[in-house]
């Protein structure tokens, strides 16, 4: 059988989790509006007949802030060595820009296949799609380029197919049934994150995370209690809204999915908390799982 690892990388926002999501037929990997939705390295293990791949969705490289978006990077950069094939997605509708040439500067990509993706071609006007490639062609000769619209899984299966051609013969890396590396409770607290990510705007989605107070699996329904944490006073406000609101369908639309995702009735109980600067605390992002392991 051929077997292999590709990362998927790019800039924030560009719809590479999507795209993930679309190759495996499986949502492993949460996707909001919002750019850096993705925190982590997420493996999703693609199976059919004779192949195995397993991708890693990263979080979209960009000029970081706070020690968070250096961790985040830090797991991108990570994930584009020692593998069969890179894939960087990139969003056809929007013109070459400073984001795009600090990717292609920060990113160690020239010693392995590189597949580039142009994403979003359906928002794309053809003219500004041949230019955009001119100057890939350019700056990577040596990549692949495949049209792709992740969202609605227009040529994915070209995709695979290109990835797969550049694999060779090898062993399979995880069992069949294995989906994603990630564990039932990094999938549920994620699930709480794009719910929060859906319902909130401008600067306050980047300033949260998902803490898992405990579980009670033997409940019935199960028992979740999870705390969403803010940075300031002020946003504690904005996440429960008026009178509750927007905290109570922020839980119910959680609710719904964690169900899904565990087959059983789920109570989920959520809280709001206040840590100011964790994005900038070392042991804070360890708390929360966004510590980039070298
Ligand atoms: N129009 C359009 N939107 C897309 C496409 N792929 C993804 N999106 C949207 O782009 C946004 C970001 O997607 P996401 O997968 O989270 O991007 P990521 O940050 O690169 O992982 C979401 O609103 C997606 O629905 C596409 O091919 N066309
Ligand atoms: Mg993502």
């Amino acid at each position: 059988m051929k077997s292999g690892f590709v990362s998927i990388l790019g800039r924030p926002n560009v719809g590479k989790s999507t795209l993930l999501n679309a190759i495996l037929n499986k949502k492993v990997s949460i996707v909001t509006d919002k750019s850096q939705t993705t925190r982590n390295n997420i493996k999703g293990i693609y199976n059919a007949e004779d192949v195995q791949i397993v991708f890693t969705d990263t979080p979209g490289i960009h000029k970081p802030k706070e020690k968070l978006g250096q961790e985040m990077n830090n797991m991108a950069y990570s994930a584009a060595h020692d593998v069969d094939v890179n894939v960087l997605v990139v969003d056809a509708s929007e013109p070459f820009g400073p984001g795009d040439e600090y990717i292609l500067s920060h990113l160690d990509i020239k010693d392995c296949p590189l597949i580039l993706v142009f994403n979003k071609i359906d928002q794309a006007r053809l003219d500004k799609v041949i230019s955009l490639k001119e100057i890939y062609k350019e700056k990577v000769p040596h990549a692949i380029m495949i049209d792709t619209v992740a969202k609605d899984r227009f040529n994915v299966d070209l995709l695979l197919e290109k990835i797969i051609e550049n694999l060779s013969e090898g062993p399979a890396y995880y069992s069949a049934e294995e989906v994603t590396d990630k564990d039932v409770i990094f999938q549920i607290k994620e699930m709480i994150r794009e719910k929060v990510l859906r319902n909130l705007r401008d600067e306050v989605p980047h300033a949260t995370a998902i803490y898992m107070e405990d579980i009670d699996w033997d409940a019935n329904p199960i028992h979740i209690r999870a705390s969403i944490i803010v940075e300031k006073e002020g946003q504690k406000g904005i996440v429960i809204g008026a009178g509750g609101k927007r905290i109570k369908s922020i839980g119910s639309q959680a609710r719904r999915d964690i169900e899904e995702l565990l087959s059983k009735h789920v109570f989920l109980e959520l809280f709001v908390r206040v840590q100011e600067g964790w994005r900038d605390n070392e042991k804070s992002l360890e708390t929360y799982g966004y510590k980039c392991k070298k």
